[in-house]
């Protein structure tokens, strides 16, 4: 009697620790506790018993009637607890702030190329596009670089066959322009181009913005005016700059322009070798050359051209030493702009 007892106990927590939800712990509850349940019908059993059994049988059905009737209340304190954290859950509430998603910026060479051409198209330059993959006529030929010249050093131009190449620089839209189009032409270049050139100032791929002018009576002043402007608008107009005499087979004559340094304002740092000065961009004035590959009448016709890396102005403007930045994409570094 007493062994069926302790089965009917273990049984019945057994089956306690197992119950997930109120229904199977009220089926429990019945099952044991019930009118017609295990441990009732035992209890009843207590008076059909001699008198010397009653006494303790009667102790112990009653004893196990206690801990499972404890059992069943902590089993529906635990369920119930758990019911309403689930109902915290699912509490949706549609007053709190929604949660920002992370927005981009522009990367700073597009903002400083917008900034660029913004500039110009402001001057009355329009924007002109070409392909990326060029002839060696438009890239070379047709910009007075003979084939013998050291520009097409196999070092720097990608040769994607003896006579296509990836652009070196935008001027083959200038070309295609002028073919296209008579004077007055008034045009500015952007885009990608490419030279075969990698360390801390140059890659492989990299932003142009090339500007033209032609028309009656073009001179170099016009150039020095417009570069001016140009400078004073990107570096502000306290930045003094200069023409410095240089060569390019495409103008004649040719300069290059220097701004004051931006470090050390013209005083002589590490970044402009203590110079005071900073290269950055070429320009002249239209060779009478190329004037003739595109048959423009050079005794009518003047013009001036200049080029520029973005990339250069970039580092300049934000002081920036190494260009290979631009092309890491580490968050950290884009943000900044
Ligand atoms: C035509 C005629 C002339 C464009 C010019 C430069 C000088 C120049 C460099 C600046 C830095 C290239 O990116 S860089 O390495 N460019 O110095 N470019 S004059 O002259 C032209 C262009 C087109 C038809």
């Amino acid at each position: 009697m007493k062994n069926r007892l302790i089965n009917i106990k273990e049984e019945a927590l057994n089956a306690l620790s197992s119950v997930t939800d109120e229904k199977e712990l009220n089926d429990l509850r019945v099952k044991y506790l019930g009118k017609k349940g295990v441990i009732t019908l035992s209890l009843k059993r207590v008076g059909s018993l001699s008198s010397e059994e009653r006494p303790e049988f009667g102790r112990q059905v009653n004893e196990v009637k206690k801990i499972l009737e404890e059992g069943i209340k902590a089993k529906k304190d635990e369920l119930k607890k758990k019911a309403s954290l689930d109902e915290k859950k699912d509490f949706f509430d549609p007053t709190l702030p929604g949660e920002r998603p992370a927005r981009g910026t522009l990367h700073p060479i597009t903002q400083v190329m917008d900034e660029v051409i913004s500039i110009f198209t402001f001057m009355g330059f329009e924007v002109a596009e070409g392909p990326e993959i060029e002839s060696d006529y438009y890239n070379f030929e047709a910009l007075n670089i003979p084939k013998d010249h050291p520009a097409r050093d196999m070092q720097d131009t990608f040769y994607i066959t003896d006579d296509i190449v990836l652009r070196t620089h935008t001027s083959p839209v200038q070309i295609r322009t002028m073919e296209k189009e008579s004077p007055p032409v008034r045009i500015i270049a952007p885009g990608k181009v490419y030279r075969c050139d990698s360390d801390i100032s140059h890659t492989p791929m990299f932003h142009q913005v090339e500007g033209l002018f032609v028309d009656e009576g073009v001179s170099f002043a016009h150039l020095k005016g417009i570069l001016k402007i140009f400078v004073h608008e990107v570096f502000g107009r306290d930045t003094a700059l200069r023409f410095r005499p240089s060569f390019f087979p495409f103008t004649e004559p040719s300069a290059e322009v220097d701004v004051q340094c931006v470090i050390c304002k013209g005083k002589g740092c590490r970044l402009c070798s203590n110079s005071g000065w900073l290269e950055i961009l070429g320009a002249g004035m239209v060779d009478p050359e190329v004037f003739k590959s595109v048959n423009y009448d050079s005794e009518k016709w003047t013009g001036f051209a200049f080029g520029m890396g973005i990339e250069r102005i970039a580092m300049l403007k934000y002081g920036i030493d190494d260009i290979r930045l631009f092309f890491e994409n580490d968050l950290r570094f884009l943000k900044q702009f």
